[in-house]
């Protein structure tokens, strides 16, 4: 610790040469920080003093960047999000800092493997998929682009559940994921904040005599924060995201304490803490938990305290300049309280008046939506609101009385708008719309693919689009190549790089220069070698963890995302029942052997996700032992897929299924992260795929099934029975799924699911694209006959896949959302 200290004297900044050598930082922290016998073999002890190694090292970046922040009056960007996925931390501040020769070095001396030490960190899971891990990768792309965004979120004790097949079903177990400690952060108790909840408001008079609504007689707790740093990459660039923990404040109920009841007193304690205890896992459709509403308050109270204590530090109570300066990016609805409360903040307790304080909320909030799901926009009930947070309540009620106002205005005697556009669902249980509530209180929305955009505008969100088209813009996600190609994939990254240099790693789009060596057949090769020893890697990853052997001779079939009945699994189920249905059949003529996987988890509440899951784990079982099959087709169901997880699934993939309803997937990001390593992709005409699909070449894709306009028309009249009977193999198909070939001892364990498949209001029309996939699928084997071909289409894909960058996506939000420039 005395190094950090002799690091800053009197306040200024000193280089940090007081670091020695890796190999005696390692053996200096492993001696007297962590108090360990220097000859354990304990990879824990190895993990933890590298850990702390390369720690000290970011240390003298971090206060630069936090330093040069404050100096700069510029404009700063606050990422609000209940999720951050950010995985594991060490490997890749290793190698922004760029210390892994020195770290792998420093180890051997003491007979330990990188890889192996790496292993012992614990997944930061707090998020649920997608939304959780966009944010991770923005973060890493704005300290790539050197640009002055805090990300802010919850500390959540217990991350995403971890998942466990018993006898082929989910089962939860929680996820203590700092129970060894937490390297990676620091608290900061000096800049805790205060959180309301429940009491009421009452209105008064200032000393102005201006009548004014104040929040009173409200529990009070206690927000504290702690920082994690966020390395750029190679670039003296570090980043912070500060996660809030909820604390009780000291202030005991006096009366409790006074009547000998201490012990009751201090249980009270537990109350506050429950607020950052869990996350959520549910990654759709609200469900009114209390908790929930309590954590989304939490998180954006806490934050824009936070923003505006540093801003009156600096600039007192003058917030002329606090709109132009400062933007907040609201990671979907879940922090959409930051409307309302940033209104009651400057209202209430820096006295301005509500024109001053709407037109500096409507300046500096930004709103990106990522569903195209109806139901699963977020509501909350207005009752529960009133009871929790009185006076969000009714500042919510006055922006929806200006709002209604002003629309009546424009669009005389248009009294079914007005009801479609209200802020209050009116019913016997009326409810707040938080989607609506970001868009009236922004002056961005963006959607997450281009298609995703188009159909907001013409569909969700229209009567807003043609109120004010200019807020709607569109942002199509992107992934950080540093993890998901030079980290998870160093073979990769290798032979990209001995070809056309290492400028991708912080500039994708030249990656491009990789597309005339897939003409070159020697350097096919060497693609093709990557490839196979990360299908090895893989294999064995699969081996240990589910027992079922993966042939490297097999082409490597995976689908990995939370289990949806939208991204129809079960279609992929469909298709390999198919395929077995041929090999008891004979039918195999031609037939490439392939090995298919299925990994996420369900929503615990979530019954038929949950069928799902059990169906392709029995499935898998009949497959997997039957003799017949033993060449040809193997099927996994992986156990607790996670960011770790993807990082060595992702490089052993060869296809990948991004199958979606089309209309229904907002993004995709997994997706992003096969075609960087070169997987190809079969998909629908969703979300990004559309854009992977032009990028990639038509040619370089399979594509099958309806557009999200043709779905809406098949829907019209849909009649999946007749499908069914007009097709022989999926007669086929449906028939041994319902005369129980893989439920033997559960007689109608599937049913719900084979109803809902024949149902002519399946929203999901999996019947509808089920011949179309199947077709798909027999392209796709016959390409992968041909190897040549199919290297030369890998290469083509990971060629192309510069615009998925999250560099890209990143540079695009600074540029027309944030305005905000390289500190
Ligand atoms: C809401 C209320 C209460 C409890 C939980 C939630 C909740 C939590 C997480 C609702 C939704 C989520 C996560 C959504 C999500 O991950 N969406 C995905 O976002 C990706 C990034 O934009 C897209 O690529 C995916 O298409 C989209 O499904």
């Amino acid at each position: 610790m005395a190094d950090a200290a002799d690091a800053t004297i009197g306040g200024a900044l000193m280089s940090d040469d007081v670091l020695k050598s890796m190999p005696e930082e390692l053996h200096r922290h492993l001696l007297y920080t962590l108090s360990c016998d220097k000859l354990t073999e304990d990879p824990t002890y190895y993990y933890q003093a590298s850990a702390l190694a390369v720690r000290d090292r970011i240390s003298q970046a971090w206060r630069a960047t936090k330093q040069a922040v404050s100096t700069s009056d510029t404009k700063r960007v606050h990422y609000l999000s209940l999720e951050f996925l950010l995985g594991r931390s060490l490997n890749n501040a290793i190698q922004n800092l760029d210390l892994d020769a020195a770290v792998k070095d420093g180890l051997h001396k003491f007979g330990m493997h990188l890889e192996e030490v790496v292993e012992a960190e614990h997944d930061a899971g707090l998020g649920n998929g997608g939304l959780g891990r966009l944010a991770a990768c923005f973060l890493d792309s704005c300290a790539n682009l050197k640009l002055p965004v805090t990300g802010y979120g919850i500390r959540y004790e217990y991350g995403m559940f971890h998942q466990k097949i018993e006898s082929g079903r989910q089962v939860e177990a929680p996820d203590h994921w700092l129970r060894d400690g937490n390297l990676w952060e620091i608290e900061r108790p000096e800049d805790t904040r205060k959180v309301h909840l429940y009491g009421h408001t009452e209105r008064y008079y200032d000393q102005d005599g201006q009548l004014r609504s104040r929040w009173a007689n409200a529990q009070n707790l206690l927000a504290v924060p702690y920082d994690m740093p966020i390395p750029g990459y190679k670039n003296n660039t570090v980043n912070t995201l500060r996660l809030w923990k909820a604390a009780a404040t000291d202030e005991f109920d006096l009366n409790e304490f006074n009547a000998g009841s201490y012990p009751e007193a201090v249980s009270e304690k537990n109350n506050a803490e429950q607020i950052s205890m869990v996350l959520y896992p549910n990654d759709s459709s609200e469900n009114g938990k209390q908790l929930r509403l309590k954590q989304q308050y939490f998180l954006t109270s806490a934050s824009l305290q936070d923003v505006l204590a540093d801003w009156v530090d600096r600039h007192g109570e003058d917030f002329s300049k606090f709109g132009e300066l400062n933007c907040f990016q609201l990671n979907d609805t879940h922090p959409a309280c930051a409307v309302p409360e940033l209104m009651r903040l400057l209202i209430d307790e820096h006295k301005l008046e509500w024109d001053e304080a709407w037109s500096i909320v409507t300046s500096c909030m930004a709103y990106t939506n990522h569903t195209l799901l109806p139901e699963a926009l977020e509501r909350w009930s207005v009752g529960l609101f009133s009871q929790m947070l009185p006076r969000l309540l009714e500042i919510i009620f006055e922006i929806n009385e200006r709002l209604l106002k002003a629309v009546a205005a424009a669009n005389p005697g248009d009294n079914e708008l007005l009801k479609r556009i209200s802020l209050i669902e009116e019913g016997d249980h009326p409810h707040i719309r938080m989607a609506y509530l970001s868009i009236v209180g922004s002056f961005s929305v963006n959607g997450v693919a281009q298609l995703h955009t188009d159909l907001l505008k013409e569909g969700l969100f229209s009567d807003f689009y043609k109120l004010w088209p200019e807020k709607f813009n569109n942002k199509t996600n992107g992934v950080t190549q540093r993890r998901w190609l030079s980290h998870c994939n160093p073979k990769l990254k290798g032979l990209i790089s001995d070809a056309i240099g290492t400028t991708w790693e912080s500039d994708l789009e030249s990656i491009s220069d990789l597309a005339p060596l897939a003409e070159d057949a020697e350097f096919r090769q060497r693609w093709a070698a990557v490839k196979l020893a990360n299908k090895q890697r893989f294999s064995d990853y699969v081996k240990e963890n589910t027992g079922v052997e993966f042939s490297t001779n097999a082409m490597f079939d995976v689908q990995v995302k939370r289990i949806h009945e939208y991204k129809r699994q079960l279609l992929n189920v469909l298709h390999v029942i198919h395929l077995y249905n041929r090999i008891v059949a004979g039918d195999t003529q031609g037939m490439v052997p392939r090995c298919v996987l299925i990994g996420g988890k369900a929503a615990p509440g979530y019954h038929l996700a949950k069928v799902i899951v059990k169906l392709v784990n029995n499935v898998a079982e009949v497959v997997n032992n039957d003799d017949r099959a033993k060449d040809l087709l193997k099927m996994v169901f992986f156990p607790n897929y996670r960011v770790s997880a993807m990082e060595i699934i992702c490089p052993g993939t060869e296809l990948s299924e991004q199958i979606s309803t089309a209309g229904k997937e907002a993004s995709g990001t997994g997706n992003m992260k096969f075609m960087m390593n070169g997987a190809l992709t079969i998909g629908t005409l969703d979300g990004a795929n559309i854009e992977i699909r032009e990028k990639a070449g038509a040619e370089n894709f399979f594509l099958f099934g309806l557009d999200a306009h043709e779905v809406a028309e098949t829907k019209k009249a849909y009649n999946p029975n007749e499908i069914i009977a007009g097709d022989e193999d999926i007669r086929r198909i449906m028939e041994v799924l319902e005369q129980g070939t893989f439920n033997r001892d559960e007689p109608g364990l599937f049913e719900v699911l084979t109803s809902g498949l024949r149902n002519s209001h399946d929203q999901w029309v999996t019947i509808a694209d089920l011949r179309s996939y199947i077709d798909a699928q027999a392209v796709v084997n016959d390409t992968y006959r041909d190897q040549e071909k199919w290297n030369r289409m890998s290469i083509l894909n990971a060629a192309n896949s510069g615009w998925f960058s999250s560099d890209r996506t990143i540079q695009q939000y600074a540029d027309e959302i944030w305005k905000v420039k390289p500190v």
